[in-house]
């Protein structure tokens, strides 16, 4: 909670699409996880572009490792997102990171890899020097039509063959073109990102400011005018779709959920944060009945002022489910499950309707 916390005060849970990229051949460090079937998995937050992919990025320099899911398979990423997800129910062991094989980015390149939706039959793994250890798995998934980023880093590769050659990465692997899939009126029949990074003479992924900008064009625009002009979704308004994009990934086992705080959170006891999908209870608020009948004690209400009412009536359409127990601390036991103990600030928000109903309190309800 946030009283438990050093830094990080009212950052919440970021949810990411991991996009499973299977590893079509298992060399080097990953030789000996044969026979079992190999994922990089990437982080992103619009799976409705993965029509588009064209390569995998790794920071070169980052440390990686491979971990095993639930169903046997082997995950690559790094050791912080494996730790987010191993108190999410994502892999075999739970709660602690164990590690098969540990490695660096850079004895990853031109790693050939299977990607759900896009047109490429074969994508290859390349260094990219922005990729952050600490957001998603330090694994991303290249969308260079539609990510200033991603065309920056791509064309970069290209250029130079000083900077290939570093890493092993041939022109075969570097040889693939951004594919049209969104369609923004602003930018006509251009692709989004690379038009946006021409325009604006962005030439490298050291361009940083320049792309900061970029970026915010084309997201927005692509995000709230785009429509998708390839696959199943057709026509459609990239708002409408995305939801149904991400889940039909997810029912293939082509993708699944993941989620990590937004920004750091660091513990007062000086560790970092996680998310972690727990048991609780919560108060429902948004239970129809119940909500129907605030609603006509609402209306029936003189609030002498609109704003109000207005007020109450967004606060009512907001509150769903408002988790109210913890494990510790000083309070109520829950009647019904006393491994739990009434959250101070639930208690006296419930503490009035239950004198409504209840005039003799319990000996176990000490409100
Ligand atoms: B997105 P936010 Cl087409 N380091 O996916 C650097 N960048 C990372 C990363 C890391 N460790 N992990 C994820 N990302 C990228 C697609 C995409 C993305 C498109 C357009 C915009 C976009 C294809 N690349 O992101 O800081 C991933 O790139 C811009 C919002 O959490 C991920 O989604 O907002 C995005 O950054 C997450 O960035």
């Amino acid at each position: 909670m946030d009283h438990d916390r050093s830094s990080g005060e009212g950052v919440g849970p970021q949810e990411y699409t991991l996009i499973k990229m299977r590893v079509q051949e298992l060399h080097g460090k990953l030789a000996s996880l044969a026979p079992k079937v190999v994922f990089l998995i990437a982080a992103t937050l619009r799976p409705e572009t993965m029509y588009g992919q064209t390569n995998c990025w790794l920071g070169p320099d980052l440390n990686y490792i491979a971990v095993e899911a639930k169903n046997g398979n082997v995950y690559v990423c790094t050791k912080r997102a494996a730790r987010n997800m191993v108190y999410q129910g994502m892999l075999r062991v739970e709660n602690k990171v164990l590690p098969i094989v540990e490695m660096k980015g850079y004895e990853l390149m031109g790693t050939k890899l299977t990607a759900p939706l896009t047109s490429y039959k074969t994508i290859y793994t390349l260094p990219m020097m922005t990729v952050k250890e600490d957001k998603g798995t330090g694994v991303v998934t290249s969308v260079p039509s539609d990510a200033p980023d991603d065309f920056a880093a791509l064309i970069n590769l290209k250029n130079k063959p000083a900077l290939r050659e570093k890493y092993g990465i041939t022109e075969e692997m570097v040889n693939v073109e951004p594919v049209p899939i969104i369609d923004v009126p602003e930018f006509g029949t251009l692709i989004s990102a690379p038009s946006v990074c021409q325009m604006m003479g962005i030439k490298s992924q050291n361009d940083k400011e320049k792309l900061v900008e970029a970026k915010e064009k084309v997201y927005l625009r692509g995000f709230y005018e785009g429509t998708l002009i390839i696959g199943e979704f057709k026509g459609k308004k990239v708002q409408e779709v995305k939801k149904a994009i991400q889940e039909k990934l997810v029912k293939a086992g082509e993708a699944e959920l993941y989620q990590e705080p937004e920004k750091q959170i660091i513990s007062r006891s000086g560790d970092e944060c996680v998310v972690a999908l727990c048991d609780q209870w919560y108060l429902d608020y948004g239970e129809s009945e119940w909500r129907k009948q605030v609603e006509q004690s609402l209306s029936d209400l003189d609030t002498y002022h609109g704003e109000v009412r207005r007020n109450f009536e967004a606060t009512i359409d907001w509150l769903k489910g408002h988790t109210c127990a913890r494990t510790y601390g000083l309070g109520t036991r829950l009647p019904w499950d006393e491994k739990w103990v009434i959250e101070s600030l639930s208690d006296s928000t419930i503490y009035m309707a239950y004198y409504t109903c209840e005039s003799h309190p319990t000996q176990r309800f000490v409100w």
